[in-house]
């Protein structure tokens, strides 16, 4: 019995599933770097991962990476975790003092997932990258023993065109490309600085990929004074190519490092990128976000806006976290972490002034009819909140007391109206109170 309790036990350690929808989209640890990879129909999510610095770690202003964890979803909404899959330890090659495990990849070829990582080489100075291979997307992962000769730099990004030919792309200061071997383990070309680009603050971070035919190199640049997201287009996967715009602008959130990849899942597009949304104190422990990208006519790609929101349907049954809000009233609304001292445990959003509003899209509200509302609040004199469809002025679903509390209670009221289907949910002061709002829950 022991035994089982103990396998059991292994298991919720290894794997565990989050219905999260919203940004960041993995919210109980720090995530970085990320690559989105389409596999078997399911999004896989390659991020690097940031730790506070141990004790161990003298540069407790710096990146302290020790290991990879692999993510998967089918809807963009629940994120299950696999757990560790490659770990500065395990690898003969890396380090394993230096929390050096930055900005990873992984691509398919012939039924193999090959995993790229840059780390600290344990017998001389500076960036190698390394690769890991295995028969299922999860792992286990198997590390070469070397890491791939002829190459010295970070951030790897591999590419296999539709002729086969695979290419590695990676930055040393510059970005660099080359080709691989059918092995993908080997280059099989001298890497060649990739020109036309810009020659100041592009020292990291490229994406590559295919879209009708036209090549795109994406990178973080550093413009003014921190990294935005920029491209270039070519015509051929060595380039020349042609800088052609910004994907993403700088983050207020002031965040130094953007690192991103671009991804199509069921007929969309995807931006995966970075911020220090869980710890605005301190830029090096980032987290990742998914938002909606969509291209012009002529392939151009159009700019995306970072948003709490992020993508996917949220469920009217589970907790809506309302404080991810996809447009609020232009006065009134602000948000706090609900604690400080661990920022996991998310926001709460407050308003503070008569018909403030918050806007939540894509709610489904199913097919059978819903009842009740819990609205998890506070309000030090009591106020009045309305939930309304669509609109501030949308249909009305419910009326919310929420009563006199210094604390997050959860306040319990009747639906007025039931409408199926998926609806933005819009959440409306109707007093001139302030109430501060966790998650908001609809139920049969
Ligand atoms: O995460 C460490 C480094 O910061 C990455 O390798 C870069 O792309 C930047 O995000």
């Amino acid at each position: 019995m022991k035994y089982f309790k103990s396998l059991l036990l292994a298991g919720m350690v290894l794997t565990s599933t989050f219905a999260y929808s919203q940004n960041p989209i993995i919210r109980d640890q720090f995530t970085a770097d990320p690559t989105g990879r389409v596999f078997n129909g399911k999004m896989y999510l390659f991020p690097s991962h940031d730790i506070p610095a141990p004790e161990s770690f003298p540069r407790k202003d710096w990146f302290c990476m020790e290991d990879y964890h692999v993510f998967s979803s089918s809807n963009l909404t629940e994120w299950t975790d696999h757990g560790v899959i490659v770990s500065q330890e395990k690898v003969e090659w890396v380090n394993p003092t230096s929390f050096s495990m930055w900005a990873p990849d992984c691509v398919e070829r012939n039924g193999k997932y090959y995993f790229y990582f840059p780390a600290n080489i344990k017998t001389g100075r500076g960036f190698g990258i390394g690769v890991a291979i295995a028969e299922k997307p999860e792992g286990p992962y198997i590390p070469e023993k070397e890491p791939i000769a002829n190459v010295r730099g970070i951030d790897p990004s591999v590419f296999i065109d539709k002729d086969g030919q695979a290419y590695i792309y990676y930055s040393l200061n510059r970005i660099f490309a080359a080709s691989l071997k059918d092995n993908m383990t080997e280059l099989a070309s001298e890497p060649v600085v990739l020109g036309d680009l810009p020659t100041r603050g592009l020292v990291e971070g490229p994406f590559f990929f295919e879209r009708s035919g036209k090549y795109y190199l994406t990178y973080p640049h550093v413009e003014n004074k921190i990294e935005r997201l920029e491209y270039a287009m070519g015509d051929n996967p060595l380039g020349p190519f042609k800088v052609t715009g910004v994907i993403m602008d700088e983050t207020p959130m002031g965040t130094w490092t953007n690192h991103h990849s671009l991804v199509q899942y069921n007929g969309q597009w995807y931006l995966f990128y970075h911020q220090s949304a869980y710890s605005p104190k301190f830029d090096k422990n980032r987290s990742v976000c998914i938002d909606s990208l969509f291209f012009n006519e002529d392939g151009t790609i159009r700019k995306v806006i970072p948003t709490n929101r992020g993508v996917g349907i949220t469920n009217a049954l589970g907790k809506i976290e309302i404080d991810r809000y996809s447009h609020i009233s232009l006065a009134g609304v602000s948000l706090a972490f609900i604690d400080t001292t661990n920022t996991f445990k998310g926001w709460k959003a407050i308003l503070g002034k008569q018909n403030s509003w918050i806007a939540y899209n894509a709610v489904d509200f199913g097919n059978k009819k819903l009842k009740t509302i819990h609205v998890n609040a506070s309000s030090q004199n009591g106020g009045t909140l309305e939930f309304r469809l669509d609109k501030p002025d949308g249909i009305l679903l419910a009326t919310v007391k929420i009563p006199r509390s210094v604390s997050l209670n959860t306040v319990n009221a009747k639906l007025s109206k039931y409408q199926k289907g998926v609806h933005n949910l819009v959440m409306v002061l109707k007093d001139s109170s302030i109430v501060e709002v966790d998650w908001v829950q609809f139920a049969r």
